[in-house]
Protein backbone atom coordinates (compact mmCIF):
# COMPACT_ATOMS: atom_id res chain seq x y z
CA UNK A 1 0.00 0.00 0.00
CA UNK A 2 1.54 3.69 -1.27
CA UNK A 3 1.68 5.97 1.52
CA UNK A 4 3.13 8.58 -0.77
CA UNK A 5 1.75 8.05 -3.92
CA UNK A 6 -1.88 7.67 -5.69
CA UNK A 7 -2.04 5.44 -8.51
CA UNK A 8 -5.58 5.09 -11.09
CA UNK A 9 -6.25 4.10 -14.78
CA UNK A 10 -7.48 7.68 -16.11
CA UNK A 11 -7.96 6.45 -19.38
CA UNK A 12 -8.00 3.11 -21.55
CA UNK A 13 -4.21 2.03 -21.29
CA UNK A 14 -3.13 5.08 -19.10
CA UNK A 15 -1.54 4.89 -15.82
CA UNK A 16 -1.20 7.65 -13.76
CA UNK A 17 1.12 8.45 -10.46
CA UNK A 18 0.06 11.07 -8.73
CA UNK A 19 2.47 12.16 -6.02
CA UNK A 20 0.54 12.84 -2.66
CA UNK A 21 2.81 14.37 -0.02
CA UNK A 22 0.87 17.75 0.32
CA UNK A 23 2.27 18.55 4.01
CA UNK A 24 5.51 18.78 2.12
CA UNK A 25 4.80 19.82 -1.11
CA UNK A 26 5.47 16.41 -2.64
CA UNK A 27 9.13 16.83 -1.70
CA UNK A 28 11.03 13.68 -2.59
CA UNK A 29 11.56 10.93 0.13
CA UNK A 30 13.44 7.82 0.37
CA UNK A 31 9.87 5.97 0.56
CA UNK A 32 8.75 8.22 -2.82
CA UNK A 33 11.23 6.98 -4.66
CA UNK A 34 10.85 3.55 -3.24
CA UNK A 35 7.06 3.65 -4.18
CA UNK A 36 7.16 5.87 -7.51
CA UNK A 37 10.01 3.89 -8.97
CA UNK A 38 8.23 0.21 -7.79
CA UNK A 39 4.95 1.48 -9.28
CA UNK A 40 6.70 3.26 -12.42
CA UNK A 41 8.22 -0.43 -12.63
CA UNK A 42 5.06 -2.60 -12.50
CA UNK A 43 3.06 -0.68 -14.49
CA UNK A 44 5.89 -1.09 -17.26
CA UNK A 45 5.69 -4.73 -17.02
CA UNK A 46 1.68 -4.31 -17.47
CA UNK A 47 0.82 -5.22 -21.21
CA UNK A 48 -2.33 -3.28 -20.83
CA UNK A 49 -0.31 -0.18 -20.44
CA UNK A 50 0.78 2.32 -22.83
CA UNK A 51 1.54 4.99 -21.39
CA UNK A 52 2.06 6.34 -17.73
CA UNK A 53 1.92 9.91 -16.14
CA UNK A 54 3.49 11.28 -13.33
CA UNK A 55 2.03 14.31 -11.96
CA UNK A 56 1.59 16.48 -8.92
CA UNK A 57 -0.87 18.94 -7.23
CA UNK A 58 -1.86 22.17 -8.26
CA UNK A 59 0.57 23.58 -6.15
CA UNK A 60 3.59 21.41 -6.48
CA UNK A 61 4.52 18.67 -8.97
CA UNK A 62 7.25 18.53 -6.62
CA UNK A 63 9.53 20.95 -4.28
CA UNK A 64 12.44 19.36 -4.42
CA UNK A 65 13.99 15.71 -2.57
CA UNK A 66 13.18 15.97 1.37
CA UNK A 67 15.56 18.26 2.91
CA UNK A 68 14.17 17.52 6.28
CA UNK A 69 15.55 13.94 5.65
CA UNK A 70 18.85 14.85 4.19
CA UNK A 71 19.68 17.47 6.82
CA UNK A 72 21.58 15.44 8.69
CA UNK A 73 23.34 12.88 6.92
CA UNK A 74 26.87 12.58 6.42
CA UNK A 75 28.86 11.93 3.80
CA UNK A 76 29.55 8.32 4.48
CA UNK A 77 25.83 7.68 5.14
CA UNK A 78 24.49 9.56 1.37
CA UNK A 79 27.89 7.50 -0.24
CA UNK A 80 27.14 3.93 1.49
CA UNK A 81 23.42 4.11 0.72
CA UNK A 82 24.34 5.34 -2.54
CA UNK A 83 21.31 8.21 -2.30
CA UNK A 84 19.24 8.68 -5.13
CA UNK A 85 21.06 5.73 -6.98
CA UNK A 86 17.09 4.36 -6.85
CA UNK A 87 16.35 6.52 -9.17
CA UNK A 88 17.84 4.66 -11.95
CA UNK A 89 14.99 2.53 -11.84
CA UNK A 90 12.71 4.68 -13.54
CA UNK A 91 15.48 5.60 -16.32
CA UNK A 92 14.77 1.93 -17.02
CA UNK A 93 11.04 2.00 -17.50
CA UNK A 94 10.68 1.31 -21.33
CA UNK A 95 6.82 2.56 -21.42
CA UNK A 96 6.69 6.39 -22.36
CA UNK A 97 6.11 8.58 -19.11
CA UNK A 98 4.29 11.49 -19.12
CA UNK A 99 4.83 14.53 -16.82
CA UNK A 100 2.20 16.90 -15.82
CA UNK A 101 3.56 19.39 -14.14
CA UNK A 102 1.49 22.64 -12.27
CA UNK A 103 3.42 24.39 -9.67
CA UNK A 104 7.00 23.71 -8.29
CA UNK A 105 9.21 21.53 -9.68
CA UNK A 106 12.43 22.64 -7.79
CA UNK A 107 15.88 20.08 -7.73
CA UNK A 108 14.63 16.70 -7.43
CA UNK A 109 11.26 17.74 -8.61
CA UNK A 110 12.54 19.25 -11.87
CA UNK A 111 15.10 16.09 -12.40
CA UNK A 112 11.98 13.78 -11.97
CA UNK A 113 10.17 15.69 -14.42
CA UNK A 114 13.25 15.19 -16.68
CA UNK A 115 13.10 11.76 -16.37
CA UNK A 116 9.85 11.70 -18.06
CA UNK A 117 9.54 11.39 -21.69
CA UNK A 118 7.30 14.25 -22.78
CA UNK A 119 6.86 17.01 -20.45
CA UNK A 120 3.82 19.27 -20.04
CA UNK A 121 3.61 22.14 -18.05
CA UNK A 122 0.71 24.66 -16.81
CA UNK A 123 1.23 27.74 -16.76
CA UNK A 124 2.28 27.92 -13.32
CA UNK A 125 5.01 25.52 -13.47
CA UNK A 126 7.86 26.89 -11.83
CA UNK A 127 11.23 25.19 -12.59
CA UNK A 128 14.56 25.31 -11.21
CA UNK A 129 17.74 23.68 -9.68
CA UNK A 130 18.50 25.77 -5.80
CA UNK A 131 20.71 22.99 -4.31
CA UNK A 132 23.30 25.55 -4.37
CA UNK A 133 21.19 27.66 -2.22
CA UNK A 134 21.32 24.68 0.52
CA UNK A 135 25.10 24.17 -0.11
CA UNK A 136 24.99 21.46 -2.25
CA UNK A 137 24.64 20.48 -6.10
CA UNK A 138 22.02 18.32 -8.13
CA UNK A 139 21.88 14.99 -7.41
CA UNK A 140 19.14 13.27 -9.42
CA UNK A 141 20.57 14.44 -12.54
CA UNK A 142 20.05 17.73 -12.79
CA UNK A 143 23.25 18.84 -14.25
CA UNK A 144 23.29 15.91 -17.19
CA UNK A 145 19.80 16.53 -17.67
CA UNK A 146 19.08 19.94 -17.86
CA UNK A 147 22.48 20.72 -19.90
CA UNK A 148 21.31 18.27 -22.77
CA UNK A 149 17.59 20.03 -22.53
CA UNK A 150 18.36 23.61 -22.57
CA UNK A 151 22.31 23.57 -23.70
CA UNK A 152 25.42 25.02 -21.18
CA UNK A 153 24.45 28.68 -20.78
CA UNK A 154 21.19 28.51 -19.62
CA UNK A 155 21.90 25.02 -17.21
CA UNK A 156 24.63 27.52 -15.82
CA UNK A 157 22.92 30.24 -14.98
CA UNK A 158 20.02 28.09 -13.05
CA UNK A 159 22.18 25.37 -11.36
CA UNK A 160 24.90 27.94 -10.28
CA UNK A 161 22.28 30.96 -9.55
CA UNK A 162 19.51 28.39 -7.84
CA UNK A 163 16.86 31.26 -9.62
CA UNK A 164 13.28 29.81 -10.47
CA UNK A 165 12.34 30.39 -14.27
CA UNK A 166 8.53 30.28 -15.07
CA UNK A 167 6.52 27.86 -17.10
CA UNK A 168 6.85 30.36 -20.38
CA UNK A 169 11.33 30.80 -19.99
CA UNK A 170 11.43 26.88 -19.38
CA UNK A 171 9.25 26.43 -22.66
CA UNK A 172 11.59 29.10 -24.49
CA UNK A 173 14.45 27.24 -22.99
CA UNK A 174 13.61 23.73 -24.51
CA UNK A 175 12.60 22.26 -21.44
CA UNK A 176 9.41 21.61 -21.58
CA UNK A 177 6.98 19.96 -24.66
CA UNK A 178 3.82 21.89 -24.69
CA UNK A 179 2.51 24.63 -22.55
CA UNK A 180 -1.00 24.61 -21.79
CA UNK A 181 -3.85 26.74 -19.29
CA UNK A 182 -3.45 25.57 -15.55
CA UNK A 183 -7.30 24.02 -15.44
CA UNK A 184 -6.49 22.05 -18.58
CA UNK A 185 -3.29 20.18 -17.42
CA UNK A 186 -5.13 17.08 -16.24
CA UNK A 187 -7.06 16.92 -19.53
CA UNK A 188 -4.33 17.44 -21.51
CA UNK A 189 -1.73 15.46 -19.80
CA UNK A 190 -4.47 12.60 -20.15
CA UNK A 191 -5.11 13.00 -23.44
CA UNK A 192 -1.16 13.23 -24.76
CA UNK A 193 -0.67 9.97 -22.97
CA UNK A 194 -3.64 8.29 -24.50
CA UNK A 195 -2.08 9.31 -27.44
CA UNK A 196 0.52 7.67 -27.28
CA UNK A 197 -0.70 4.69 -25.52
CA UNK A 198 -3.24 4.13 -29.11
CA UNK A 199 0.14 3.90 -30.76
CA UNK A 200 1.83 0.30 -31.28
CA UNK A 201 3.22 -0.34 -27.87
CA UNK A 202 6.59 -1.85 -29.26
CA UNK A 203 7.09 0.73 -31.85
CA UNK A 204 6.51 3.29 -28.91
CA UNK A 205 9.13 1.71 -26.83
CA UNK A 206 11.27 1.25 -29.60
CA UNK A 207 10.82 5.22 -30.39
CA UNK A 208 11.54 5.97 -26.74
CA UNK A 209 14.72 3.99 -27.10
CA UNK A 210 15.64 5.90 -30.60
CA UNK A 211 15.56 9.27 -28.74
CA UNK A 212 17.05 8.32 -25.59
CA UNK A 213 19.97 6.98 -27.45
CA UNK A 214 20.78 10.40 -29.22
CA UNK A 215 22.17 11.10 -25.15
CA UNK A 216 24.18 7.98 -25.26
CA UNK A 217 26.26 7.68 -28.46
CA UNK A 218 27.95 9.42 -31.42
CA UNK A 219 25.62 10.32 -34.15
CA UNK A 220 26.96 7.78 -36.64
CA UNK A 221 26.21 5.09 -33.86
CA UNK A 222 23.05 6.41 -32.72
CA UNK A 223 21.93 6.44 -36.52
CA UNK A 224 22.92 3.12 -37.21
CA UNK A 225 20.71 1.97 -33.78
CA UNK A 226 18.03 3.83 -35.52
CA UNK A 227 18.01 2.17 -37.97
CA UNK A 228 18.40 -1.61 -36.79
CA UNK A 229 15.35 -0.40 -34.28
CA UNK A 230 13.30 1.00 -37.70
CA UNK A 231 14.26 -2.76 -39.19
CA UNK A 232 12.89 -4.60 -36.17
CA UNK A 233 9.46 -2.70 -36.24
CA UNK A 234 9.18 -5.20 -39.15
CA UNK A 235 8.67 -7.97 -37.20
CA UNK A 236 5.33 -6.95 -35.26
CA UNK A 237 1.84 -7.41 -36.54
CA UNK A 238 1.20 -3.46 -35.95
CA UNK A 239 3.84 -2.70 -39.22
CA UNK A 240 1.73 -4.61 -41.23
CA UNK A 241 -1.62 -3.61 -40.20
CA UNK A 242 -0.13 0.16 -39.84
CA UNK A 243 0.35 0.05 -43.31
CA UNK A 244 -2.04 -1.91 -44.36
CA UNK A 245 -4.95 0.26 -42.94
CA UNK A 246 -3.24 3.36 -44.40
CA UNK A 247 -3.42 1.71 -47.64
CA UNK A 248 -6.71 1.48 -47.16
CA UNK A 249 -7.89 4.65 -45.92
CA UNK A 250 -9.55 3.28 -42.12
CA UNK A 251 -8.03 3.19 -39.11
CA UNK A 252 -5.39 0.90 -37.57
CA UNK A 253 -6.26 -1.52 -35.17
CA UNK A 254 -3.28 -2.10 -33.30
CA UNK A 255 -2.62 -5.41 -31.40
CA UNK A 256 0.38 -4.02 -29.32
CA UNK A 257 2.22 -7.04 -30.53
N1 LIG B 1 11.90 19.13 1.51
C1 LIG B 1 11.22 19.00 2.66
N2 LIG B 1 10.14 19.76 2.96
C2 LIG B 1 9.77 20.69 2.07
C3 LIG B 1 10.43 20.89 0.84
C4 LIG B 1 11.56 20.05 0.57
N3 LIG B 1 12.24 20.13 -0.57
N4 LIG B 1 9.84 21.89 0.19
C5 LIG B 1 8.82 22.31 0.96
N5 LIG B 1 8.77 21.58 2.09
C6 LIG B 1 7.83 21.73 3.22
C7 LIG B 1 8.11 22.97 4.02
O1 LIG B 1 9.16 22.76 4.92
C8 LIG B 1 6.78 23.20 4.68
O2 LIG B 1 6.66 22.33 5.77
P1 LIG B 1 6.19 22.90 7.23
O3 LIG B 1 4.77 23.37 6.98
O4 LIG B 1 6.28 21.70 8.10
O5 LIG B 1 7.11 24.02 7.55
C9 LIG B 1 5.78 22.75 3.62
O6 LIG B 1 6.51 21.91 2.71
C10 LIG B 1 5.22 23.89 2.82
O7 LIG B 1 6.30 24.64 2.31
P2 LIG B 1 6.46 26.23 2.51
O8 LIG B 1 5.75 26.66 3.76
O9 LIG B 1 7.89 26.58 2.38
O10 LIG B 1 5.64 26.74 1.24
P3 LIG B 1 5.82 28.13 0.49
O11 LIG B 1 4.67 28.21 -0.47
O12 LIG B 1 6.04 29.24 1.46
O13 LIG B 1 7.22 27.96 -0.35
C11 LIG B 1 8.79 26.82 -1.80
C12 LIG B 1 7.32 27.03 -1.39
C13 LIG B 1 9.36 28.10 -2.39
C14 LIG B 1 8.82 25.69 -2.81
C15 LIG B 1 9.61 26.44 -0.54
O14 LIG B 1 8.93 25.38 0.15
C16 LIG B 1 11.01 25.94 -0.84
O15 LIG B 1 11.90 26.74 -1.13
N6 LIG B 1 11.25 24.61 -0.78
C17 LIG B 1 12.56 24.00 -0.97
C18 LIG B 1 12.92 24.00 -2.43
C19 LIG B 1 14.28 23.40 -2.60
O16 LIG B 1 15.30 23.92 -2.18
N7 LIG B 1 14.33 22.24 -3.29
C20 LIG B 1 15.57 21.56 -3.57
C21 LIG B 1 15.81 20.51 -2.57
S1 LIG B 1 17.39 19.72 -2.77
C22 LIG B 1 17.15 18.61 -4.02
O17 LIG B 1 16.10 18.49 -4.53
C23 LIG B 1 18.26 17.74 -4.51
C24 LIG B 1 19.41 17.73 -3.59
C25 LIG B 1 20.48 16.85 -4.14
C26 LIG B 1 21.46 16.61 -3.07
C27 LIG B 1 22.23 15.37 -3.31
C28 LIG B 1 22.56 14.70 -1.98
C29 LIG B 1 23.13 13.32 -2.18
Amino acid sequence: MSVTILVDRPAERVARITLNRPEALNALNLQAMREITTAAAGLDRDPDVGAIVVTGSAKAFAAGADVKEMAPRSFGDVFAADWFAGWDALSRVRTPLVAGVAGYALGGGCELAMMCDVLIAADTAKFGQPEITLGVIPGMGGSQRLTRAIGKAKAMDLILTGRTIDAAEAERAGLVSRLVAADALLAETTATASKIASMSKPAAMLAKEAVNRAFESSLSEGLLFERRLFHATFATHDQKEGMAAFTEKRPAEFRHA
